[in-house]
């Protein structure tokens, strides 16, 4: 008994020894464990953090909208699909009534300037035809010196011919007979220098008759119109005359 008793005593003192290392292993080992624990719910915390600021990020209809966009997406193919054939026959359509609506419009306008020119014309110069591009009149009965041709084409509102080109001498000419006709032009002033009354400005355009200007006796420095031709005569003869409504400037009414 006693024997057994002192060993008991023995093992009871060692015991706080293993019982220490043994509470140390533990110790050690739990702490292990909550080390873990806690990276484990740091982790699972962080992952949480993360969740819940993307709810915040996805608005709340978002379905709705997401469906919205794919609806247009759609819509928008459609319209994409579509575009090449329609856009370009329908461009070209438009361009083609655009095309037409201006022609129609120039024609319109035309005919209208036409018209206006033509009321224009017989209301101011109710005496005078058109030969060409302008308004003539062509006096077959009176006759009168050169300065008197000048006057009776003022008082009929307008002024003494002078012819602008070949063409309009041809028209003229067809319809004058063999006599005479006072043209604007003379060379007054300067010899030579052949103006026309109307614009004051040198003709840019003489057809002379073989031999002419002359300058016979030193007094003819007046343009005769006779078969087609023209020819200096003295201003003081008396002849028929030719008038124009226009003053020759670039872009007079009838021009
Ligand atoms: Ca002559």
């Amino acid at each position: 008994m006693e024997h057994l008793q002192t060993a008991l005593q023995e093992s009871l003192k060692k015991m706080p020894a293993e019982l220490d290392a043994r509470l140390m292993r533990m110790e050690n080992q739990q702490k292990t464990i909550g080390d873990q624990l806690e990276n484990q719910i740091n982790l699972t915390k962080g992952q949480q953090d993360q969740l819940e600021s993307l709810k915040n990020a996805v608005p709340i209809n978002f379905e709705v909208r997401l469906a919205q966009i794919e609806e247009q997406q759609n819509l928008l193919q459609e319209t994409l699909n579509k575009i090449p054939e329609d856009f370009e026959q329908k461009l070209q359509k438009l361009e083609q009534n655009q095309k037409d609506e201006l022609t129609k419009l120039g024609a319109q306008q035309s005919a209208n300037q036409v018209t206006l020119m033509e009321i224009y014309s017989k209301v101011f110069w109710p005496n005078f035809e058109r030969i060409g591009s302008r308004l003539f009149y062509i006096n077959h009965k009176d006759a009168f010196n050169w300065q008197s041709a000048v006057d009776f084409c003022r008082g009929m509102g307008g002024y003494i011919a002078a012819i602008k080109d070949q063409e309009e001498l041809d028209a003229i000419s067809a319809r004058l007979d063999d006599k005479s006709y006072w043209l604007g032009i003379n060379d007054m002033h300067s010899r030579n220098t052949y103006v026309s009354e109307a614009s004051g400005r040198e003709v840019e355009f003489l057809n002379w008759n073989a031999g002419e200007p002359n300058h016979g006796h030193d007094d003819e420095n007046c343009v005769e119109l006779i078969n087609s031709k023209m020819n200096d005569d003295p201003c003081q003869k008396k002849k028929h005359v030719i008038c124009q409504t226009d003053k020759e400037e670039e872009n007079t009414v009838f021009a």
